[in-house]
């Protein structure tokens, strides 16, 4: 998601890029000019990029700069980062790269890393570290990689300075040099910022039902002091980065991060929120059987087709084995069956479910909310114009 528009975005520009991945099956695709995810303007810089001769391969090649952009997830049991997929290709590039060049970590990672695991890898040979951590949002990645400022850290100035050169071929905003360790920190502070920003619109959410007054004015009306810009509430966080990046700081310093702990919590309880609603909605309407409910949107967000910690997922395999696990799924962008009871067909999803729970607000349900009129609706995102949709 961030490694192929950053090797299209610099060979658009001039930069002579081979591009590498250990999937085969990427590599020959990417040849044919198969995109392996879809997003607005790729399709434009891919051309742009193939014009320029960018190539891809599956070996790793001599360069004086290597851009890692792999996967940093959680280990299985949640408890530390994974950095398997990091190592290994700090290891490939470093079977291969000359004295003096630059490994730049894109991905994610705990603050230290890159001193504590990736530094005595490298050992006495002369190789530079880089942390440029990404920030585009997926949806408008093309876009972003244009705009957004960066910051960049590096153990050396110049290399720093010379990194920062190479992104400026096709970034349009401010590009911030400094060290390391503040890179590291920055990039997990602004994700752990967000998770924080959306656990509090979550909590006022509840709290708001509670009262009996509308948490979608209330924020609105918030929103207008120049200070205060609170998020949204949703059916849960999902994605890659805001519901995983914030475990990095509180693994570091259990006693410290009190306030992040609590927002991947309340975040963490969204899905069941979500179910809880669903259950006092089917109580009040007569709805007896999970099975007549259906879950709107498997991705973690709007418009984009990626499904990692999808809320509708985590909702579901929790209830694996229980009444709940019967209830029908459907979403535009997913194609592959990924829950028992799934459609591909929006029709016919809503002609067999009488309680539609509309996790996700893409913009094809938003062009059809009419189809919805007569149904009982939980939208969860307060997205369609239906009077008497309920909410979270
Ligand atoms: N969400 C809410 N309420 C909101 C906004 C989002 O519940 O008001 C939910 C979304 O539905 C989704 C989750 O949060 O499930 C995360 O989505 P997102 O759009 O907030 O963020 P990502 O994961 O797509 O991208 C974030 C961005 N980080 C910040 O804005 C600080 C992006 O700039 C980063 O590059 C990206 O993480 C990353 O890869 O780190």
């Amino acid at each position: 998601y961030v490694g192929l528009p950053t090797a299209l975005m610099l060979a658009a520009h001039g930069v002579p890029v081979v591009g590498t991945d250990r999937d085969p099956r990427v590599i020959e695709g990417l040849t044919r000019g198969q995109m392996t995810f879809r997003e607005p303007g790729l399709d434009a810089v891919y051309h742009a990029a193939a014009a320029r001769g960018i190539r891809f391969s599956m070996t790793c090649e001599r360069a004086d700069t290597y851009i890692i952009a792999v996967p940093t997830p959680l280990t299985e049991d949640g408890a530390r980062m994974d950095a398997g997929c990091l190592l290994s290709a700090v290891e490939q590039a470093l079977a291969v790269c000359p004295e003096g060049a630059a490994l730049v970590i894109e991905s994610t990672v705990a603050p230290g890393t890159m001193d504590r695991l990736l530094r005595p890898l490298i050992g006495q040979r002369h190789v530079h570290l880089v942390h440029a951590p990404e920030r585009v949002i997926p949806g408008n990645t093309v876009e972003e990689m244009r705009r957004n400022s960066r910051v960049i850290g590096a153990d050396d100035r110049a290399v720093g300075e010379r990194i920062a050169g190479l992104y400026a071929s096709f970034c349009q905003g401010r590009i911030e040099i400094t060290d390391l360790k503040t890179a590291e920190m920055t990039k997990v502070a602004e994700n752990t910022f967000r998770a924080v920003n959306i656990a509090f619109a979550n909590e006022l959410a509840k709290i708001c039902r509670r009262e009996q007054v509308d948490v979608y004015e209330v924020i609105r009306l918030c929103n207008a002091h120049p200070r205060v810009d609170i998020l949204q509430p949703g059916p849960g966080v999902g994605g890659h980065c805001v519901p995983v990046d914030p475990y990095f700081l509180t693994e570091a310093h259990p006693n410290l991060a009190e306030v992040t702990a609590a927002a991947l919590r309340v975040n963490g309880a969204m899905p069941d929120h979500v179910l809880g609603r669903s259950g006092e909605i089917m109580a009040e309407k007569g709805i007896a059987d999970y099975s007549r409910v259906g879950l709107y949107g498997l991705t973690y967000k709007e418009n984009v087709d990626d499904t990692r910690n999808a809320p509708a997922l985590q909702l579901l395999s929790r209830q694996r084995g229980r009444p709940a696990a019967a209830m029908k799924t459907y979403d535009p962008y997913v194609f592959a069956d990924l829950t028992p009871h799934q459609y591909h067909d929006l029709d016919a999803f809503l002609r067999d479910v009488d309680l539609a729970v509309i996790l996700i607000p893409h913009e094809q349900i938003l062009r059809q909310a009419q189809k919805l009129r007569g149904k009982t609706v939980l939208d969860c995102r307060r997205c369609l114009p239906l009077p008497g949709a309920y909410t979270l």
